[in-house]
């Protein structure tokens, strides 16, 4: 391990990002999304499924209120696990006050806003945003118990049987976006009143567990708090947190199974039969050093890795690395849809076996696209390779963005690369995909982490060590670092052509790294009198930089026609269009219904793609590319019988129009496709 190559994200105080793609999504997020999430998360948003997550917090706050006042009188309430989900009721306005509702860790949505938020606030200062957040965070700590605890669900429920199920109650995860959402909001604003809320919620955990005699041996059930402790112990400096972050990461999956033992004890006092789980859900079936294939729950898996990463990079661990690397490439090489998305079935929101991607079953929620570009950037922080920018990169401009609609007010959770809505209407083995975005889910996990990476986007553009500063992601906009402010043009993700300018108001030697796109043939980026060395697909040039200098980025985009691996079945004797990062597919919108009809011509497109025209479109409002490319479709048989004797198939020709997959189902319900038949 190099650990010169280290880099850390730069601070978003010190980036401003100007360019019409990213800053239309940031200031999307910050207009539209963070206001309209509020509503949500208060549940003022008429036809969208309740969050109940302020709910809960002004249950909780009342509770610690009555605590405070009636002192030794007090009489906690007692857990009930059959409650663990409460009835919901119908009508929201008829829920009563004082009762927890909800998955159990819907706490969550709220630090993820808040978190979007502090990230915000960095970036562009909102005294009335800041207020409303300040409130919030009030009503939050206001929630917390006075030894530190902070999770609703138990404090409402009963707090007796707090950390009892780790496995599925979520209160390390919790633990885990409330530090998230804390340090990003000290960040960005300097306030630390939910900070000292977060650490005394750390404190609380540390205290209770670890290897020491009389600690509990346990783990979180939902990884997130390795990475955010790690965080944590980088902002504080303290050190107890980095232990107790590299505890929950070797504990996991040791023998005896932690999620084993308290299962058998919560069976014994609840008087019902143990049920052994399938503990490779969790990342938990053996330690992770040792473990060679991504499995599992793609979220938490996604949050492990990136956990894992960072302690890698804290503490020097070369064998944590290397475990780091073999579950990369299980992911990447064999598990990765070309969207970037991961998590390839419904059954437990899970990786499937290797090279299973189905396309209209996929899985694919926002959040393991989200987890990957965590895990991808901390791989970029240890080994600059452009191997991690290329999958960081895609994973943010498809399935993230995806994700959300290009108005902010809808999501996706899972992410089709094809739809039929019928089936998603008649079917219930696709019950889990949406052929539209959804206002918000009773389980909202991916709407308010999508705000949190857009508008945190400049931390995965760039990093910096003491002596380089390194550019992953082509945002245009300006990043500052030792004295010298880098402003990037660029035209990205449409063309590929940009420049760099330094300004400096005195000359300062360091190295400016820069990485070359996995997408483009003859990727360059060249500044005359600079000394140029390329490895690992990041161009650096060092010297003593100017005011003025000008480095030139040629990174030359073209369409091209991507075929899958062949032991990916579902995608065999199919194409999927490509240009620069973004991934492309066909929408009825543009093409009519039956795309399972349509085909490629790819004798006529050939591997340059030197027919496919690249066209000015806009969709929803937004100037996008579209690709028209030579196509066909299949001429039916009309109304004759279900089955009839072979005959050579007749095509007509049929220009096909593939738009931005980040686009589809703006423009209402029907059928989309990425992967498109050649054959
Ligand atoms: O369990 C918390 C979050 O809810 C997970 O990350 C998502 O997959 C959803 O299950
Ligand atoms: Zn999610």
């Amino acid at each position: 391990m190099d650990k010169r190559s280290f880099s850390t994200p730069v601070d978003l105080h010190d980036i401003a990002v100007t360019d019409s793609f990213w800053r239309q999504e940031m200031e999307l997020v910050r207009q539209a999304v963070i206001p309209y999430q509020w509503e949500a998360l208060n549940d003022r948003v008429e036809g969208a499924a309740p969050s109940w997550c302020l709910h809960n917090f002004r249950a909780a706050a009342k509770l610690m209120r009555r605590k405070k006042a009636e002192g030794a009188a007090f009489k906690p309430p007692v857990y009930d696990p059959s409650r663990r989900f409460n009835a919901l009721p119908a009508d929201p306005s008829q829920a009563d006050e004082d009762t927890f509702y909800g998955y159990v860790f819907q706490d969550s949505d709220f630090s993820k806003w808040i978190e979007a938020v502090g990230y915000s606030l960095a970036q562009h200062p909102d005294p009335a945003l800041e207020a409303l957040a300040d409130g919030a965070i009030d009503l939050v700590c206001a929630a917390q118990d006075d030894t530190g605890y902070l999770d609703t669900h138990y404090i409402v429920n009963g707090m007796d049987q707090a950390f009892t199920n780790l496995k599925d109650n979520h209160e390390l995860y919790c633990l885990g976006h409330l530090v998230e959402a804390a340090v990003s909001y000290y960040q960005g604003t300097g306030k630390d009143k939910l900070l000292k809320a977060a650490c005394r919620f750390a404190d609380y955990v540390d205290e209770r567990f670890g290897p020491e005699e009389g600690k509990m041996r346990g783990y979180p059930g939902h990884e997130i708090t390795e990475m955010a402790l790690l965080r944590l112990y980088e902002v504080t400096g303290e050190e107890k947190y980095r232990r107790l972050a590299c505890f929950f990461l070797d504990e996991r999956g040791a023998t005896p199974n932690y999620f084993e033992l308290e299962g058998r004890r919560r069976a014994e006092r609840e008087g019902k039969p143990f049920k052994p789980a399938d503990y490779s859900y969790y990342q938990a079936h053996k330690p992770v050093r040792e473990q060679e294939e991504i499995v599992g729950h793609a979220v938490r898996a996604m949050y492990l890795c990136s956990g894992m990463a960072d302690a890698a990079r804290l503490n020097r661990d070369e064998a944590l690395l290397d475990a780091c690397r073999r579950l990369w490439r299980s992911t990447v090489r064999e598990k990765m849809y070309i969207t970037g998305g991961v998590g390839g079935t419904a059954h437990g929101e899970a990786f499937s076996f290797p090279f299973d991607l189905p396309n209209g079953l996929a899985y694919s929620e926002s959040c393991a696209a989200i987890g990957l570009a965590f895990f991808a950037r901390r791989m970029l922080e240890i080994e600059p390779k452009a191997e991690y920018g290329d999958v960081m990169e895609l994973a943010l401009y498809n399935t993230v963005l995806a994700g959300m609609a290009l108005d902010g007010k809808s999501f996706f959770y899972v992410n089709p690369l094809s739809v039929n809505p019928e089936a998603c209407r008649r079917d219930a083995r696709f019950e889990h995909v949406k052929p539209v975005r959804q206002k918000w889910f009773g389980c909202a996990c991916c709407p308010p982490n999508i705000a949190r990476i857009v508008s945190s986007v400049g931390a995965y553009a760039w990093t910096r060590s003491d002596t380089t500063l390194y550019t992953h992601l082509y945002l245009g906009g300006s990043v500052r670092f030792k004295g010298l402010a880098l402003e990037l043009t660029t035209g990205m993700p449409w063309s590929g052509d940009g420049k760099a300018v330094v300004h400096a108001e005195a000359p300062i030697s360091c190295t400016l790294a820069f990485r070359l796109p996995g997408w483009s043939d003859g990727a360059q980026v060249a500044c005359p009198g600079k000394q140029t060395e390329i490895r690992n697909g990041y161009c650096y040039l060092s010297g003593a930089w100017r005011e003025g200098d000008e480095i030139a980025l040629r990174f030359p985009m073209r369409a091209r026609l991507r075929v899958a691996d062949a032991r990916v079945r579902e995608d065999a004797g199919k194409a999927a269009l490509t240009r620069g990062p973004i991934v492309y597919c066909l929408e009825q919108a543009d093409n009519g219904p039956d795309l399972h009809l349509a085909r490629l011509s790819p004798e006529a497109l050939g591997a340059a793609c030197e027919h496919v025209e690249v066209l000015d479109g806009k969709i929803g409002g937004h100037p996008v590319k579209l690709l028209r490319a030579p196509g066909k479709r299949l001429v039916q048989k009309e109304g004759g019988a279900l089955y009839t004797d072979y005959e050579a198939p007749v095509f007509r020709d049929a220009a096909l129009t593939f738009i931005p997959y980040f686009t589809w189902a703006n423009r209402g319900e029907g059928e989309m496709d990425v992967w498109v038949r050649t054959v």
